[in-house]
């Protein structure tokens, strides 16, 4: 038997630490909650646990995580870290952005080193609202201390910044029809999340715009083609990563079906193959599942 130790860190000075866990008899069977606070010495401030009804292991590991979610913000601490060993719950909570992956495609592509940086777009950073004081949302790529935001226009600095493949294309003519598809994709977001997260008329039109949306695609699909400009993957395919796989997702959470082979069966062959296709370079489907099932249940909850 192989076994590996794992320490407890001490927070950085300053912080607080919750250390969470949950744990069920049978699953689902009895189940307990607990968690303990310690602070940037070790010392344990604050811990509490308690026992929940017959349930699963992976409940009982996120009622640990909402009662110490609930202490911290009694408290009013604010410069805590919230530590669990769920590995679900890491997934659930691990922030899923399309627009972010877009640019940690195109770094990886160029092979460019770099540093992740997550935020609590709950509770955004001073660095995320310092860097992006507009439109205070992510992506922001910091490049020699320069914030830049909008991820297309990250993109095409990445794009002339770094060695590399070229993402976007040499000839001015397919250049431009390359930016005129990553804008159709950006254009159809609003389209999309009203179409999946409204109700009534709102909802109404924006499903009408995504199927306009989706016919568009369909035609441009058509003859099997595999990318949007020439016979190269370049800065449309990856600008396509939300039609080609959140919006399955957001589909499957809401239950509202916007996509079907019957109707659009380009789009349906060349979404399976992108998928396939572009896998390292994508979130897992079951984890964006799992993070967009909490997610539409915060969302409904705070209309
Ligand atoms: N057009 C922007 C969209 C960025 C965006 O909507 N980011 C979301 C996260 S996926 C965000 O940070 N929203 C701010 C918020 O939730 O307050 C881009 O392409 O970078």
């Amino acid at each position: 038997m192989k076994v590996i130790k794992v320490l407890w860190e001490y927070p950085p000075e300053g912080w607080l630490k919750y250390n969470t866990d949950g744990a069920s008899r049978g699953n689902p069977g009895l189940s307990s909650y607990a968690f303990c606070l310690r602070n940037d010495r070790g010392d344990i401030k604050y811990a509490e646990g308690g026992s929940m009804e017959n349930t699963s292991n992976t409940v009982a590991e996120a009622k640990a995580i909402l009662e110490a979610c609930k202490h911290c913000k009694q408290s009013q601490y604010n410069q805590i870290i919230i530590q669990t060993d769920s590995m679900l719950m890491c997934k659930v909570l691990k922030e899923q952005c399309p627009f972010s992956k877009r640019v940690e495609w195109a770094l990886k592509i160029k092979g460019v080193e770099y540093e992740y940086i997550e935020d609590d777009l709950q509770n955004k950073s001073s660095l995320l609202l310092q860097s992006n004081p507009i439109h205070k949302a992510v992506p922001v790529l910091i490049h020699n201390g320069k914030p830049l935001c909008e991820s297309s226009v990250i993109l095409e600095y990445i794009d002339e910044t770094f060695e590399g493949p070229s993402i976007l294309p040499k000839d001015p003519y397919d250049r431009a029809l390359a930016r005129f598809w990553a804008k159709f994709f950006e254009d159809k977001g609003l389209a999309i999340r009203k179409s999946i997260f409204f109700k009534g008329e709102e909802q109404e039109k924006g499903k009408e715009e995504v199927n306009e949306m989706l016919k568009v695609l369909d035609n441009e699909l058509k003859d099997n083609k595999k990318y949007f400009v020439g016979d190269k993957f370049g800065f449309v395919d990856i600008v396509a990563n939300a039609a080609a796989l959140w919006l399955g997702v957001l589909e499957e959470v809401s239950g509202v079906v916007l996509v079907t082979k019957e109707k659009y069966p380009n789009f349906c062959g060349w979404r399976d193959e992108y998928c396939t296709q572009n896998k390292e370079y994508l979130p897992p489907r079951d984890e964006l599942l799992a993070h967009y099932q909490v997610y539409i249940q915060r969302v409904v909850a705070s209309k």
